[in-house]
């Protein structure tokens, strides 16, 4: 792998700017009739234009190879075989959007000898590093101690302590590379009723997190993803809002929660747990994907889309009552891909994100609050209808095109062939 290339990418750049210039009549017609649309509602077409674009999403690195299930793994053309090529393509997906200039690494999957260099190739590609998660779900080459039973909460103190340890690697990793936070996700649980006593293992879960949270690096925040199950299939320590909540308020200020739309049971409604959240002050952020029954990590907006309209609304809500003109939340995607090719995925993913960004934006709030006030559930209904239609596909383009962005994201790819030219690429090194 020829490390630090970047004649493709300013290639890429360059058909950016010429497709810029042929953009033509369909997309002033939907620019036209999105502002228009958005003068209507009496609102300003410039300033969700400004908001919209002040719109910052983070990358997996994890998503980039082909995900795969239990029962098989299909691999694709060009795969990325390591870091290094997958923020490769983690670029393009920036530069075709022009909203997505993070990447959240996974540890030690992205670990490198030269986190340095790392970081730099990044910035050349217009990228840096978001939250780092670390993996305490398997065990790593020469590791002793086997997570098999648990990690930080594992009722052997030994196991309990090499996993704070991973932790606090994976933060001065974290450190040389550029993340400002760390998520701790664990799949520690239990198969079986008596399998896992359900008060110590919660209260090991603490005793590691105090551990970890008195060596969070200033200026960090420490993010706990709860999940209900898998890979344990009767009990999960860390298993839903409540248990991540209270953890999150033993630790103290620099601890939230962070919120993965698939890890929730089918019916959760996941719109007012973020609004809970968001009200209590520990919601840190978000791990967007969709899914029709378990922690599929689908792409976002692919099932539900009102679902993550109705989440972006609850956003934007807390946002106006503090006076913040972009989100303050981390805005992250946790999405596996087993079938379609990545980058398209996460294409599409920017794509559902803005335009539910977009649509929660020009709420009428206070004919939103009128209906409330009056018990109106129709007039509710209709006000946040007329924002989940409304026309915005022509501002979304617009914002893109003002970043050096394609018009049509996906169109675009394929258009240039990136897939058939990356594979090629990759061949030819190697
Ligand atoms: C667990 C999870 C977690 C990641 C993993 C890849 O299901 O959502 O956020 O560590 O996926
Ligand atoms: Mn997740």
């Amino acid at each position: 792998m020829q490390v630090m290339r970047v004649d493709w990418y300013l290639e890429l750049k360059g058909a950016l700017e010429k497709e810029a210039v042929r953009s033509g009549a369909e997309f002033i017609r939907q620019y036209k009739l999105a502002r228009g649309h958005i003068k209507s509602l009496g609102m300003s077409a410039d300033e969700i234009e400004k908001q919209l674009a002040s719109l910052k999403l983070a990358l997996p690195s994890w998503a980039f190879g082909a995900g795969g299930t239990r029962f098989f793994r299909f691999p694709f053309p060009g795969e990325p075989s390591d870091i290094f090529e997958k923020i490769q393509d983690a670029s393009v997906v920036n530069l075709l959007t022009g909203m997505a200039p993070r990447v959240a690494l996974h540890y030690p999957w992205d670990l490198t000898s030269d986190p340095a260099s790392l970081r730099k190739y990044a910035g050349k590609l217009g990228l840096g590093f978001d939250a780092i998660n670390v993996n305490t779900f398997q065990d790593h080459p020469e590791q002793e101690l086997s997570y098999k039973f648990g990690s930080l909460c594992s009722s052997d103190p030994l196991v309990r302590k090499h996993a704070v340890e991973l932790v606090l690697e994976t933060m001065d990793y974290g450190k040389k590379t550029g993340s400002k936070d760390v998520i701790v996700w664990l799949g520690d649980g239990s198969n079986y009723p008596g399998q896992m006593h359900f008060r110590k293992s919660f209260d090991h879960y603490l005793e590691s997190l105090h551990k970890i949270y008195k060596h969070l690096p200033s200026g960090w925040t420490l993010f706990l993803e709860y999940k209900p199950f898998e890979p344990s299939f009767y009990y999960t320590v860390n298993f839903d809002w409540g248990c991540a909540y209270a953890a999150a308020c033993s630790l103290g200020k620099k601890a939230m929660v962070l919120v993965d739309l698939g890890h929730h049971l089918p019916g959760a409604n996941v719109e007012a747990i973020v609004a809970r959240l968001l009200q209590l002050d520990k919601l840190g952020g978000f791990h967007f994907n969709d899914s029709k029954y378990g922690d599929d990590d689908l792409t976002a907006g692919s099932i539900s889309p009102y679902r993550l309209f109705l989440i972006m609304n609850e956003i934007v809500d807390a946002q106006i009552e503090r006076k913040a003109n972009k989100p303050f939340l981390s805005l992250m995607i946790d999405q596996s891909h087993n079938i379609k090719d990545p980058i398209e995925d996460l294409l599409q993913t920017c794509e559902e994100l803005a335009a539910a960004y977009c649509k929660a934006l020009l709420v009428d709030r206070e004919a939103l609050c009128k209906a409330q006030k009056h018990g109106d559930p129709v007039a509710a209904e209709r006000v946040l209808k007329a924002a989940f239609y409304a026309p915005v596909s022509g501002l979304l383009s617009k914002v893109r095109l003002d970043k050096g962005g394609a018009r049509d994201p996906v169109g675009f790819y394929r258009k240039i062939k990136y897939r058939e030219k990356l594979t090629d690429r990759r061949k030819k090194e190697g």
